[in-house]
């Protein structure tokens, strides 16, 4: 595969509703898309950064220029044998997983269209055809408002709900919400909102079962978090810390958590996906699918990931109708009453690309050569 032209897009769209996480709070999304092309094929791809570089370093600002100046000419005319290739490439720009792994996702999707099957079979899933379905619900204006997202979602079918906590957003909602919802699957995400100092408060959450307590310290923390677990008995699920497949060994090497969110940017696209998942697999952890509020490309990926085998875990890969009025791709993504996707069987990310849509919602585009 040669890749002859990259097509950068910046796109913004409105979400539905307000996002809020321990970092503060999103009303639109402003997503780089990334196209490459090969003798007259494209292959897309989504860089999964968001607006402020508040989940780790990257921020929209930061893709377009690192794309061009350092991604885009190491790719270009190169000759791989395969998208497993790509990575490598760029491997000596230190960081910046997110805008390194927009292109070598759509390299992916690109090798999937050339081959002219669905991109799961590309990447080495299919180990099954619907995945299970979680939310991810952010901070609220009120416990009500939380309670009442709740009960929209389980009635929507989905399987498990977590919830966004922080400091003075924690335990008494938690309680709150146990209380109304006792046997449901729930868990909850600090995004590194917590020190080890809060241990003891933290221990409070112990009483409500919890399926999972994710990333609760430091984003750049795998020592901590093992001295916490063992303190615990809520499984911690490690989420912005594990950005390499070396990270993910050293994590279960410490004990520093019992499962791992993947996220196809955060580790770099799908080859450290696969590396990560395969060591968890390796080590009897299991995995699920993280998401960061992704167009109907980057949610299609995670689809394709999330058929992986050890992906056993209900994943953050919803519907685009809980994020979009309307998808840049078709048919939107759609969870059954079950609280699944079924994974498309067309070629590359298996959905089409709304055209005239994206190009409505395109700010700026530029072709790199
Ligand atoms: O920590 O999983 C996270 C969104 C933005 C940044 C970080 C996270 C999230 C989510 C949203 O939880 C998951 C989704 O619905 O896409
Ligand atoms: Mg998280």
């Amino acid at each position: 595969m040669k890749i002859d032209r990259v097509v950068l897009r910046h796109i913004r769209m409105p979400l539905v509703h307000f996002f809020e996480t321990s970092f503060g709070r999103t009303y639109h999304r402003d997503i780089i898309l990334v196209e490459v092309v090969s003798d007259g094929v494209s292959g897309w791809g989504e860089v999964t950064a968001g607006e402020n570089p508040f989940y780790n370093e990257e921020w929209t600002g930061s893709i377009w220029p690192l794309l061009i100046q350092y991604v885009a000419p190491r790719v270009l005319n190169y000759q791989f044998n395969g998208p497993e290739e790509v990575g490598a490439r760029t491997a000596h720009i230190r960081g910046h997983f997110m805008a390194r792994g927009g292109v070598e996702t759509a390299c992916w999707d690109l090798q999937a269209r050339m081959k002219n099957e669905p991109l799961w079979k590309t990447i080495g899933g299919g180990a099954r055809r619907e995945i299970p379905c979680g939310v991810s619900i952010g901070i609220q204006d009120s416990v009500e408002q939380l309670l009442g997202k709740i009960e929209t979602e389980l009635a929507a079918g989905y399987q498990r709900i977590k919830m966004k906590i922080k400091p003075g957003w924690d335990v008494d909602v938690v309680r709150r919400v146990r209380e109304k919802f006792p046997q449901i699957k729930l868990m909850v995400d600090a995004n590194s909102a917590y020190t080890l100092a809060d241990r003891n408060h933290l221990q409070k959450l112990d009483e409500f079962y919890l399926m999972m307590m994710e990333q609760p310290l430091a984003h750049d923390d795998i020592i901590d978090h093992a001295e916490l677990q063992s303190a615990l008995e809520t499984p911690i699920c490690l989420d912005e810390c594990i950005r390499t497949p070396h990270h993910a060994e050293q994590a279960i090497r410490l004990r520093a958590g019992r499962i791992i969110n993947i996220k196809l940017g955060r580790v770099g696209g799908f080859a450290a996906a696969k590396r990560v998942h395969d060591t968890c697999l390796a080590n009897d952890i299991p995995v699920w699918c993280g998401g960061m509020l992704e167009s109907g490309i980057g949610r299609a990926h995670n689809i394709a990931l999330s058929t992986l085998r050890d992906f056993v875990l209900p994943g953050d890969v919803s519907s685009s109708k809980r994020y979009w009025a309307r998808d840049i791709t078709c048919p939107a993504i759609e969870v059954s009453p079950a609280g699944t996707i079924t994974v498309s069987d067309r070629p590359g990310f298996g959905y089409e690309i709304d055209t005239d849509f994206l190009n409505s919602v395109t700010a700026r585009h530029e072709t790199v050569t």
